[in-house]
């Protein structure tokens, strides 16, 4: 293997030992494709504060504005592909005896890439539901201007998870036992700002994980965990994935 040293040899070999891996991801794992992340120069509160479009209370005041947003980055997210970093983790799946993929991403990039076993913690962009009586509308045309109202009359709003509501529970709970249960848990492209998310690695950690972060800076957690590795997650997931499938003599 050339180039220069990433990681550590120590993370190489915990993750030689481990039986449960789960990672945490979030969007900077999808900048290398083109999606704007939240919090960085450039990224999407730079422009729109999160109370602005991303609560519920914004969504009722102008269910048209927000809407036009969400479709917006539809079209955005239609339009890239997964990026080194999801193919990567998407193959870390067939390399571990469990391997689950935690993301804060609505965008869909990980099931693109062939992850199977996902975890959504703030939901899916493709998805809508009705908020009077729950019914779903997937294949909304990206004609729609407009707040799409259901056949019983109710507003109609994107599956995301916006401040102030609670996260799909099972879900939760899952993510919270697969960090209470992992021998490493890596934390990849996010701020680990929001919360309850940002608590997973911590619990990992505090659960006996050996606990990795990988950025491109380092983020408020970086302190309390095992390893920072500096970089972008589809560099560095990249090359991961070929030592470990070269120590394991995986094609
Ligand atoms: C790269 C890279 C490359 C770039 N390679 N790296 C005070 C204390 C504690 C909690 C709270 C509090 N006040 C309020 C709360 C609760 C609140 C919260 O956490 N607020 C904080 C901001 C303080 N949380 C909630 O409200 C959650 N619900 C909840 O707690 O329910 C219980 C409850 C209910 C009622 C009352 C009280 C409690 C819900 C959170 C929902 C978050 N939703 C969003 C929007 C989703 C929909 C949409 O997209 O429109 O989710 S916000 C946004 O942030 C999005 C993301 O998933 C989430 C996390 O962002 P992420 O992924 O970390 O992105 P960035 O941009 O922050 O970071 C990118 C990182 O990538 C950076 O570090 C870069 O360096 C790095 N990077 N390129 C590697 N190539
Ligand atoms: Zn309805």
């Amino acid at each position: 293997m050339s180039g220069p040293k990433l990681f550590s040899d120590k993370l190489i070999s915990k993750l030689l030992d481990a039986k449960s891996v789960s990672v945490l991801t979030g969007a900077g794992v999808s900048a290398e494709s083109g999606v704007p992340t939240f919090r960085d120069p450039g990224g999407i509160w730079e422009k729109f504060r999160p109370e602005q479009l991303a609560n519920f209370d914004a969504f009722i005041s102008d269910p048209d504005f927000v809407w036009q947003w969400y479709q917006h980055r539809r079209e955005i997210m239609r339009n890239v592909q997964p990026n080194d970093g999801h193919y990567a983790l998407a193959e870390m799946e067939s390399l571990f005896p469990d391997f689950n993929l935690i993301t804060q991403n609505i965008d869909n990039l990980h099931r693109r890439a062939g992850s199977k076993n996902i975890y959504e913690l703030h939901g899916n962009i493709e998805r809508n539901y009705c908020i009077s009586c729950r019914k779903y509308y997937n294949d909304v045309s990206p004609e729609e201007k407009q707040a799409l109202k259901c056949s019983c009359g109710g507003l109609v709003r994107p599956d995301v998870v916006w401040f102030g509501e609670m996260l799909p529970y099972e879900t939760l709970m899952k993510a919270e036992q697969c960090a209470m249960n992992s021998d490493v848990f890596l934390s990849i492209g996010t701020s680990a700002e929001v919360y309850p998310a940002a608590t997973l690695p911590l619990i990992a950690k505090e659960s006996g994980a050996y606990v990795a972060e990988i950025n491109i800076r380092q983020t408020v957690i970086t302190e309390d965990l095992d390893e920072f590795i500096t970089g972008k997650s589809g560099v560095i997931l990249k090359r991961l994935t070929e030592i470990i499938k070269s120590e394991l003599k995986v094609q």
